[in-house]
Parts: structure tokens; sequence; C-alpha cells
């Protein structure tokens, strides 16, 4: 496919053709991921790849960044316009990375971060224990109630408590419309930054189909390859109502970007992310945001249609968290991601809200539409889908997951050969293949 990659690493441009032709067979459906444009490809892949340019634009440690700056501030200007945002910082290497800025601007070590307990569907950088941010920091988790809402009076209840620096609003695995009036409350009545980390639905912020957390917060995190569509990356960016409280507030989080907690920038993702903000601001990206979530929505119904138990009941957003404890069995989530893999669908499996089991066995799956959204397909199409995975999940029914540890390997390595030649599977997979097919994949041939 790509001439000087085939001629110069035949084994290289095997597997990239090989990954290629997976991406394009199957429904890749995890809700964190999607396609980039080919002109996103583009940039990623240029020549910006070569240049060093510690610094901001303008305030350089490296000559020849006359275009750089250019570059970065083209980006840095797109990000303000589109969130409606004063500052914008579009260094960081990816969301982890972002976040790490954000604690090393705003806390000393030991000072109290609340965030979203992960099991409960947070993220690592909100303060879990295994994670810096649990470790240096003082983490006070808050959780979800059994509808898998979070639980606003306990997050008062520990803000009122614990007196928190700083409270994360932002999950991973959250099928509902984050609250961000709710947390400004509790967070301005603590005296705490609060920070959105809207990872998975900046896309959506933009396309007007989620709430702006623009006016609640003071900071924003978010990764750039999710909703938005551009490379892998991350960006903050602080609120009009941030400067407000703290003037400081752009300085300080520059400085933690760099030089607190990276080195140079790259400039070739800086790049690919100017491109994927630019057509972020298309009318089209409004359309497909808005598309996104009507498709989560037939998909959730459909899959409820076929007796399947969802958090929440449904979805307000481009996710779907399934539980499977009771209509499979406690750690199903792990057979259920393997059979839908063998069906030809990507997802994840998840913990569930009161997970039983574990986070590596966990009962849930999470689902996702904006990659499958990227490739055009709508309402229809998520009917069929649906009924593509209610049916392969019958498949996951003879197997239950063995109490003891140690029959636990043996038992998954049976499983998984098994699954793989499932006769029922491999007949889905070739209607997945027959679907996928109408809907190209954007830069794939
Ligand atoms: N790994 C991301 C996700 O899949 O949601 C979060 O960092």
């Amino acid at each position: 496919m790509t001439t000087f990659l085939g001629k110069t690493d035949p084994e290289v441009q095997k597997i990239l053709d090989l990954e290629a032709k997976r991406q394009k067979d199957g429904l890749e459906m995890i809700p964190s991921e999607n396609y980039a444009s080919p002109a996103v490809l583009e940039a990623l892949g240029s020549i910006f790849t070569n240049k060093y340019a510690e610094g901001y634009p303008d305030k350089r440690y490296y000559g020849g960044n006359e275009y750089i700056d250019r570059l970065e501030k083209t980006a840095i200007e797109r990000a303000k316009k589109l969130f409606g945002v004063p500052h914008a910082n579009v260094q960081p290497y990816s969301g982890s990375p972002a976040n790490f800025a954000v604690y090393f601007a705003l806390l000393n070590p030991a000072d109290v971060v609340m965030g979203h307990n992960l099991p409960d569907g947070g993220h690592l950088t909100h303060g879990w224990k295994v994670s810096v941010t649990g470790t240096y920091f003082k983490s006070v988790p808050y959780h979800v109630l059994p509808s898998g809402r979070i639980d606003f009076d306990e997050v008062e209840k520990l803000a009122k408590q614990h007196k928190p620096k700083l409270i994360w609003v932002g999950a991973t695995a959250y099928p509902f419309e984050f609250e961000f009036e709710k947390f400004a409350k509790i967070a301005d009545a603590v005296g705490a930054y609060l920070v959105a980390d809207i990872a998975h639905v900046a896309g959506l912020v933009i396309a007007g189909a989620h709430k702006n957390p623009a006016l609640y917060v003071d900071i924003i995190t978010t990764t750039t390859h999710k909703t938005l569509r551009g490379p892998r990356g991350g960006m903050i960016m602080v609120t009009d109502k941030g400067l407000k409280k703290d003037p400081e507030l752009a300085e300080k989080i520059d400085r933690a970007v760099f030089p607190g907690t990276q080195g140079g920038p790259h400039e070739h993702q800086i790049a690919a992310l100017a491109v994927a903000l630019k057509e972020d601001s298309s009318a089209s990206f409004k359309k497909y945001g808005r598309q996104v979530v009507k498709n989560a929505k037939v998909l959730a119904k459909t899959l409820m249609a076929n007796k399947l138990q969802l958090v929440g009941n449904g979805t307000e957003n481009h996710m779907i968290l399934m539980d499977l404890s009771k209509t499979y069995c406690p750690g199903a989530g792990y057979f259920a991601q393997y059979a839908l893999e063998a069906a030809g669908i990507t997802v994840n499996k998840n913990t569930v809200p009161a997970e039983p089991v574990s986070p590596f066995y966990p009962s849930g799956i999470r689902l996702g539409t904006p990659a499958i959204t990227t490739r055009g397909m709508k309402e229809k199409e998520m009917v069929k889908i649906g009924n593509f995975i209610a049916q392969a999940l019958k498949e996951i029914k003879p197997y239950r997951l063995p109490d003891d540890k140690n029959a636990r390997i043996q038992f998954l390595k049976n499983f998984r050969e098994e699954i793989y030649e499932n006769k029922n599977l491999l007949e889905i997979k070739k209607e997945v293949e027959k679907l996928c097919k109408k809907f190209p994949v954007p830069g794939i041939k």
C-alpha cells in the first residue's frame, strides 16, 4: 500500500495491511475509538515530526520554529473558538499526561482530590489507587447509585468532609450526560477547582449533542482521538470561570505541561489536531455528532428488545454499558468480548456498578457508536447490529467463570480456542463483513 514503507520494511507493511483489513472488515464498537480522516493521517505522518520546539509559540528553546509557531497558534485558536474558552494548551501527548499536568499545576503532594471511582466507570488518572494520582495525592473517590447515575448526595457529603482542592467530573464508562452544574455548585461551596475531563464526549460537545462544561468548570481536559476524530493526543483548556477564580491559571497550566511534565511537543500530532479541529467546525461534523447519539439510542433499544440489560436502561450519549451478570453470569464480560470478537465485532469488557467479580473478569461490556457512525451507518444498521450482538451473545450461555482462580486459566484458554471456531459466530462474522463492505473506512482503501 505505502510505497516507501513496503520497500524499506515489508515486515511492518504486512502487519499494517493486516490491521487495515481488521479495521475495515469488522465493526469497531469500542466507544473511545474512531477513524481519523485521510487529511488528519497525512498531517500526522508529515515532516513536522522532524522538529524540536520545546517551549511555546514565540518563546522556544530552539531555532527554526517560524512555521511551527504558526502551526501551533492555528491549533490553539481553533480549539479556543470551538470550545468557547480563552486559553488552550495543545501540547499534551495524550489524556493521561494532560491530567498529570493539571495535578502538577494545582496541587501539592498529599493534597486531596476527588474523582469518579474507577470500577464505577471512572478513569485511572482521577485518583485510582494504582495510579500516581492515587498514590502521591489523597484520593477520595465518589460512586454511582444502583441506577448507574452519580450519587450527588455522596459527592456533596465527601466534599464537605474532605475539602478537596480538586474535583474531577468525567468518566470512561458512563452512559449519561455529565451534570456539570451540580458539580459546580458543590465545588464552589468548598472552594475546590473543578476540572471536566471530556475525553469521551468532546466531539458531542462541539456538535451540540452534549452540554459544554465551559460555563461551569475551571479547566477542561480532553483526548483528541475519540469523538473529536483527531490524532492520539491531549488538550487542556482554561475557562473564563477558571481565570476569574485564578488569573494565573493559564500560565500555571502551561508551565505544568512544559517544562513541568513534558519535553518537546509532538508538532506532527499538533498539525493533525489542527486539521481535525478544522473538520470538527464543519456543519457535517455537527450532523455526525448528533447521529452518534441517535445511533446509540437505537442500538440500546434494540439490545433491550432482545432482553439484554443495560446500565441506566439506555443511553444519553455515544456509549452503552451492558450488564451481563444476571442475563448470563458474573464475569460474563470476558466471554462476551471474545465471542463478539469472533463475530467481527470489537467491544471491551468492562466493570458494571457494584461489580460482583473484578476489573479483569468484569461482568459487563462497553459499546459505542462513534466509529461506525463515521463509516456512515445509521438507525437501520443499528437495528441489524443490535440483533447480531444479541445473537452472538447467546453463544456464551454454556460458559461460567470458575470460582477457583487456578482453574480459571486453563478454562479460559479452552474457552478462547472454542469460541474462535464457533460456527454460529463465524456465520455472524460473514454477515458483519457483508455489512461493512457497504460502509468504507476513511483512510483505508
Ligand atoms: N482508555 C480510554 C477509554 O477507552 O475510555 C480511557 O483512557
